[in-house]
């Protein structure tokens, strides 16, 4: 059957449930999701030759093709996002600085990533930023913004400090707000004794970094918790109550890192409870598996709840949606366009959703009809709906991007070798 065939029966069976599916494709195609670079080099940046090291992640896998050069990582990002419906955004870290390592992280301006830049200008991107506090020999002891050093606490405030400004001058440049976030490994691998010591020192650097006050026209100041990390296993001091203390009493953002929490608690059911008391937030989507919190993103219940919590809470203006994964067992590229593309089906599926006829079931104590209809759904031919949006924006529908991920990896990646 032809895709406008089997979207016109969707369309229709949408219909009778009181769902319209062009207006959920029209807000669909005004969401942007920001593809954060670091899944094209497993993390590794331009400074040095060494790649990640310490923080606590850890990219596994020797895929061939890996970018090497800030060329490569642009050309992988545009081939993924040939191959992603809709116009989205550019999430850059620190370290992907074009300075050959000749530059200091505290000492980084806009300009050491102009060329970064103008590629999001040129091909009519926005930008969001990271600073990056690991993979560096002054967090080699586990502590940045929290070290009991003063030199080294102020090497790390010094460069908070830099990436509020370079996220500032990429906004202003760009016309759009640059979500800039902060997350520090700083923690403990064994039981502290100090618990408290860190803690303070933290906020007394987060006061210092966000002490100036920039327009929120271009920089929006986000801060992001860890349950623990790979060497952090007892004790993170950016935890998920300081983080949301902090941004709740300062007004900066608070990102919710999906692969950051304990395994029985889920983002789907914070997002309602932290956007009572703050403007905005950012999720870092990602997925969690065993110790690992940066599995690619797939078309999971809870992916599928978050959407719907987004969705129905009416969040879609207040929310900041990135991704945060990196797998170098699979073809980078693909993982990419498999993570992004799921989580804009996840979205489409929920902005598919009668929610009045589910709200009126509840209201009405008719929790029969809403366990019922909420299963029913699952069923709908969200697929049909999908592949014509692709098609309707230009990119390939159903699996037929995959050919065009295997010409790449012929073409392009196989030869870096
Ligand atoms: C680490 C955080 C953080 C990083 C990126 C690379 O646990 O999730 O967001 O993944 O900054
Ligand atoms: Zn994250």
């Amino acid at each position: 059957m032809s895709i406008e065939k089997a979207y016109e029966a969707a369309r229709q069976r949408y219909a009778e449930l009181g769902a319209d599916t062009e207006k959920a494709i029209e807000r669909l195609s005004k969401t942007a999701i920001s593809l954060h670079c670091w899944q094209g080099d497993d993390v590794g940046g331009f400074e040095t030759s060494d790649g990640l090291s310490g923080g606590g992640m850890l990219a596994t896998g020797a895929y061939p093709g890996k970018a090497r050069t800030p060329d490569e990582l642009r050309e992988d990002i545009k081939k993924a996002m040939s191959l992603i419906p809709g116009k989205h955004r550019l999430n850059l870290h620190a370290m992907y600085a074009e300075t050959a390592g000749k530059v200091d992280r505290n000492q980084l301006t806009a300009e050491h990533f102009a060329a970064w830049i103008d590629w999001a200008k040129g091909n009519g991107l926005g930008m969001d930023f990271n600073g990056t506090f690991f993979s560096h020999p002054k967090a080699d002891s586990g502590f940045t913004l929290s070290n009991a050093d003063e030199n080294i606490r102020r090497f790390w405030v010094e460069h908070g400090t830099a990436c509020r400004k370079i996220g500032a001058a990429i906004g202003k440049e760009l016309r759009t707000p640059c979500v800039t976030n902060l997350w520090i490994p700083d923690g403990y691998k064994d039981i502290p004794v100090d618990r408290k010591g860190p803690r303070e020192r933290l906020k007394k650097s987060l006061d210092e970094i966000f002490a100036e006050s920039i327009d929120q026209n271009c920089l929006l100041d986000c801060v992001e918790s860890k349950l623990f990390g790979i060497g952090s296993e007892c004790y993170v001091v950016g935890s998920h109550e300081f983080y949301l203390g902090y941004a709740i009493r300062n007004n900066v953002l608070l990102c919710l890192d999906t692969g950051h929490f304990h395994p029985t608690e889920v983002v789907s059911d914070k997002i309602s409870s932290v956007m009572t008391f703050l403007d905005e937030i950012l999720l870092h989507v990602s997925r969690g598996v065993r110790w690992d919190s940066d599995h690619v993103v797939i078309l999971s219940d809870e992916l599928r709840a978050i959407a719907e919590e987004l969705v129905r809470g009416d969040y879609l203006e207040r929310v900041h949606i990135g991704l945060d994964f990196f797998d170098a067992s699979i073809n980078r590229v693909a993982a990419w366009v498999i993570g992004t593309r799921c989580m804009l089906k996840a979205l489409l599926i929920a902005l598919l959703e009668p929610t009045d006829m589910l709200r009126a079931f509840e209201q009405s104590g008719d929790f029969t009809s809403r366990l019922a209809m909420l299963e029913e759904l699952k069923t709908m031919p969200f697929g049909a709906v999908w592949d014509y949006y692709c098609t309707k924006m230009e990119v390939p529908p159903a699996q037929a991007w995959l050919d065009e991920i295997k010409a790449y990896e012929k073409d392009v990646l196989n030869k870096r070798r």
